[in-house]
């Protein structure tokens, strides 16, 4: 299936007015505040987050999945899932894979046919949360924490392998985060489980090649609810620290407690040069997986806030961020909701980019509480879609990629081609 230039310039043509009254409207108001808007738009366009091989079907709950029909059910139809995302926002440029669900029998083929949807490889995923059909030892009480040597050689085998199908397709990172933890009091000796993580962490970061970076994802609890071992970002950062140069921590933002700063954890690693990844989504009371900004737009501003000033600042050691939409699609047509999610990411940063960092510093010195919580509110509350929408426009994709993604009927399109009963993810 694909989609034309000149079906997104004959759709953008009937929006063109519209967009234009609301366009310069939104200019003219930040131009009056010496906001360069165009350098804005330039910065939204170079802005691309990768999607997950997982993410294009519907996902499920523990009780039940509902199918969304027309899912991708190989690796190539999700690239071309990727494919129709990116050519309607432009904001998409990437994929990452999640190894075994998604092994290129053929990675020139993969590597060759995602650069004609304009797609890299980004973060290979590595999986030892689950057991496959083959292989030898179980990982049902842990992987690389295991007391058994021979399981926590396996799952370093199979981590070592995922890093070799990245190498094949371009990619320069891993994400590894484990399932690893404890649901009683009593059932593991935490000493001994860090000492095992860490040290099977440093035998899989010690294969990687010199330019890959490993990314360490923290989680509080689930699927292990007593205790997890990597259970927040100190101890990612611990981890990371170890482990050498190459190695960061990932933030993903269902992976918190209720109300925890993360914002705060985003300053605190940028400062060290410790952050390197990112994996959105929204919550509302745990890993919820839900749309980016569909719950706590507000939120994902701060965090924002401090992702610019931080990788903006002076003296910034931290490397540039992988960015990852990492949500679950029970209910919505999971194409339309990664657009949307893709629309709040933008949002979010292009709020971030109008922040006058001179001004706040200004009224944090003076202890002008006041005065910063204005800043902050006057930029999250600029209505910056169209700012968004020129530059999706700019870059050759659709004012609004959703409208055009219904107007052609584009799941009714995947349905008829793939059949109703397509299953994409691998759990
Ligand atoms: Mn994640």
């Amino acid at each position: 299936m694909i989609i034309t230039t000149e079906q997104i310039e004959t759709f953008n043509q009937s929006y063109k007015d519209e967009h234009k009254d609301q366009f310069e409207f939104v200019a003219q108001q930040l131009s009056n505040k010496s906001i360069d808007v165009a350098s804005i738009i330039q910065q939204i366009q170079n802005f691309q987050v990768a999607i997950p091989s997982w993410a294009l079907g519907a996902g499920g709950t523990r009780f039940g999945r509902f199918s969304i029909g027309g899912e991708p059910a190989s690796l190539e139809e999700k690239i071309m899932d990727v494919g129709i995302i990116h050519t309607l926002t432009r904001s998409a440029g990437a994929i990452s894979l999640h190894i075994p669900w998604d092994i290129p029998q053929n990675p020139e083929a993969i590597k060759s046919l995602a650069a004609d949807h304009n797609l890299v490889f980004d973060a290979v995923n590595s999986n030892t949360f689950q057991d496959q059909t083959d292989q030898e030892h179980s990982y049902k009480f842990g992987s690389l924490c295991h007391t058994d040597a021979a399981v926590r050689a396996q799952a370093i085998q199979h981590n070592k392998e995922v890093i070799d199908t990245g190498i094949a397709l371009g990619s320069k990172s891993l994400t590894v985060w484990l399932a690893d933890g404890s649901s009683f009091p009593g059932q593991l000796n935490f000493r001994d489980a860090l000492t095992y993580t860490l040290d099977s962490l440093k035998a899989i970061y010690a294969y990687m090649p010199d330019d890959w970076k490993m990314y360490i994802e923290y989680k509080p609890y689930e699927p292990n609810f007593y205790s997890m071992v990597i259970q927040d970002w100190g101890t990612s950062h611990l981890l990371a620290n170890e482990c050498g140069k190459n190695a960061y921590c990932l933030v993903d933002l269902g992976h918190h407690l209720p109300n925890t700063n993360i914002e705060q954890i985003v300053a605190t690693l940028l400062w060290r040069g410790k952050l390197g990844g990112f994996h959105f989504n929204d919550s509302k009371f745990g890993d919820d997986d839900l749309t980016v900004g569909a719950i706590k737009p507000y939120q994902l501003f701060l965090i924002f806030n401090e992702l610019v000033y931080g990788l903006s600042h002076n003296d910034s050691i931290n490397p540039p961020l992988a960015w990852m939409i990492d949500a679950s699609h029970n209910l919505k047509d999971p194409l339309e909701d990664l657009m949307q999610s893709l629309e709040a990411i933008q949002l979010a940063y292009a709020q971030a980019l109008i922040v006058n960092h001179k001004v706040l510093g200004a009224a944090r010195v003076a202890n002008d509480v006041t005065q910063a919580q204005v800043i902050l509110q006057d930029a999250y509350r600029t209505d910056l879609r169209p700012l968004i929408r020129e530059a999706t426009r700019h870059s050759g994709g659709a004012l609004d990629p959703i409208a055009f993604y219904r107007k052609e009927k584009i799941r009714k399109k995947l349905i008829e081609r793939r059949g109703l009963e397509t299953i994409a993810t691998g759990l």
